[in-house]
């Protein structure tokens, strides 16, 4: 998800030239990929092996699934950006995927 989102924010941010197709497809892997994480934040899924989700997932499951649920409806958004081929449409959209990505790292992520 990270590496197919990170493409587009990269020509969102001028950091790679603008390709079009390629940012709408690496947009659509990107929501795919947005939608399969869940299951492995299952009841009981907290007894794993080391990793870096917090506790407080498990403890506030209402505001966890409020936020991936957030992420993923950005990340819908982002796609049809890209489909309009218009880089000034896909920045934002970026941003908002950030954000959704940043806020609940921040509050359910180890450093
Ligand atoms: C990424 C990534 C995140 C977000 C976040 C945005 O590419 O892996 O977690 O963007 O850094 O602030």
């Amino acid at each position: 998800m990270q590496q197919n989102f990170a493409r587009v924010a990269a020509m969102a941010a001028g950091r790679a030239p603008f390709d079009a197709k390629l940012a709408a497809d690496s947009a659509a892997n990107a929501e795919f990929l947005a939608r399969l994480p869940w299951p492995a934040f299952g009841d009981g899924t907290d007894k794993g092996r080391e990793n870096r989700a917090k506790s407080e997932i498990w403890q506030d499951k209402a505001r966890f699934n409020e936020y991936a649920d957030k992420m993923q409806a950005e990340m819908s958004k982002l796609t049809a950006a890209t489909k309009s081929g218009n880089l000034d449409a896909i920045k934002p959209a970026v941003g908002a995927v950030g954000n959704s990505c940043k806020t609940c790292h921040d509050a359910f992520r180890k450093d």
